[in-house]
């Protein structure tokens, strides 16, 4: 089982995906993803270059071994290309490794911990109403959890709506489009839109925001004292990740669960925000936090300090990337929630799961692996389209958090 080759495809089918393939001597092939959205030729140029050559030759068995060699070998350690290109080595792995043994990679992990994992999917609108009718049809479809998103009246842009009929999809044009971002407007605009939803649709379902780091600690603190009433399940990024102590000020003002950690990479990026129990949900994804290896111990990290899983799984995660997101769902003590925003139908063209999304809930099989099939040749029906993600400014022209 040595490492014979590591290749990069890269492919739009609907949106980019960065897929990275392990073949070894004997003729077992895994998959894993990279998707970095916006910037994906540096995950893969990484792959590529830095990683492959160093790889070839390896013992594909020894996933913990190849992880630290990749981790410790850098030298220039954590970041979200270089956690990316891991993860994507070391999804690849684990994939390869349990088609091996002929078993789902959730076997690998110690099995499973629950019947079926919650997801909640993403329901927005130009107007409260439209995103209420959203919501509405998500949870005729079964759906226990929702997260709601609406234009803010008098702002030309808004995120996680779409721009006209068309899906949602952020990396819409080649050079970052322009939109517009006023923070009085949405402090006053959130809590009647989460009231709103509470007094139209009731409260037999869980409850999601997405502020998409755009206000100050004081101020996150302010909106979620205005939660409150409405049981929110949680408010998630209200403020910039990076600074993890902002979340003590946040912590100290109100009882509404926060969850954080999309654009976090590793375990040091979260480690004073978790055992400082300063958040409610770790939403780190194994895409973009080096792989099942690392997730794992993030996420038994999490779990001494009561903090739960909610992993990122908007579109700009594959399909593979979901499934490495769904075996650890399926088998940690401390699941909490998993993003599932579905994709464009191109997509299923390239990539077909056997993990099943039926009545707001996925449920995994036995399928050995992580159980994603890839079709290259379909792959190579939709050619790599670079698209970049919008950038924020004020009314003024300066610039904000996106
Ligand atoms: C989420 C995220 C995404 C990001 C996207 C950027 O909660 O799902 O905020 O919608 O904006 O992943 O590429
Ligand atoms: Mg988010």
């Amino acid at each position: 089982m040595r490492i014979q080759a590591i290749d990069v495809l890269m492919c739009s089918p609907g949106r980019t995906f960065c897929t990275v393939k392990i073949t070894t001597d004997d003729g077992l092939v895994g998959y894993g993803d990279g998707t970095l959205n916006g910037r994906e030729l540096a995950v893969a140029s990484y792959v590529t270059d830095h990683l492959a050559p160093a790889l070839i030759g390896s013992d594909a068995s020894r996933i913990n071994d190849i992880w630290q060699f990749c981790y410790k070998g850098a030298y220039w350690r954590r970041g979200p290309v270089t956690m990316s290109a891991i993860s994507a080595i070391d999804q690849a792995l684990w994939d390869l490794n349990a088609k091996a043994l002929g078993v789902p990679v959730h076997r690998l992990l110690g099995g499973r911990a629950r019947d079926y994992i919650t997801a909640y999917p993403h329901c927005s609108g130009h107007t409260v109403e439209a995103a209420l009718e959203e919501a509405g049809a998500r949870l005729a479809e079964g759906y226990k959890a929702i997260r709601i998103q609406a234009q803010v009246p008098g702002l030309a842009t808004a995120y996680g709506v779409a721009k006209g009929d068309e899906e949602y999809e952020p990396a819409s044009s080649t050079l970052p489009d322009v939109e517009e971002w006023d923070t009085g407007a949405y402090l006053d605009f959130l809590p009647r839109l989460i009231k709103a939803t509470r007094d139209e649709l009731g409260y037999g379902f869980e409850l999601l925001h997405d502020g998409h780091h755009r206000l100050t600690p004081s101020q996150a603190g302010w909106m979620g004292r205005r939660l409150e009433p409405y049981r929110m399940f949680w408010l998630e990024d209200p403020t910039p990740e990076e600074d993890q102590q902002a979340f003590a000020t946040v912590r100290s003002l109100t009882s509404c669960p926060i969850a954080v950690g999309e654009v976090w990479n590793s375990v040091y990026d979260c480690q004073q925000a978790i055992s400082g129990r300063l958040i409610d949900y770790i939403r780190i994804p194994v895409t973009h936090g080096g792989g099942l290896t690392h997730l794992r111990q993030i996420l038994a990290l999490a779990d001494v300090y009561g903090v739960r899983s909610g992993m990122q799984g908007a579109s700009d995660i594959s399909p593979i990337g979901q499934a490495a997101n769904f075996a650890l769902d399926w088998t940690i003590p401390n699941f909490g929630m998993q993003e599932y925003m579905g994709y464009p139908e191109e997509t299923w063209a390239v990539f077909t799961p056997h993990y099943r999304v039926e009545d707001g809930v996925i449920t995994l099989d036995d399928t050995p692996g992580l159980g994603v099939e890839v079709d290259e040749e379909a792959a190579a029906r939709y050619p790599y389209t670079p698209k970049s993600l919008p950038v924020n400014r004020l009314r003024d022209g300066g610039m904000y958090d996106w």
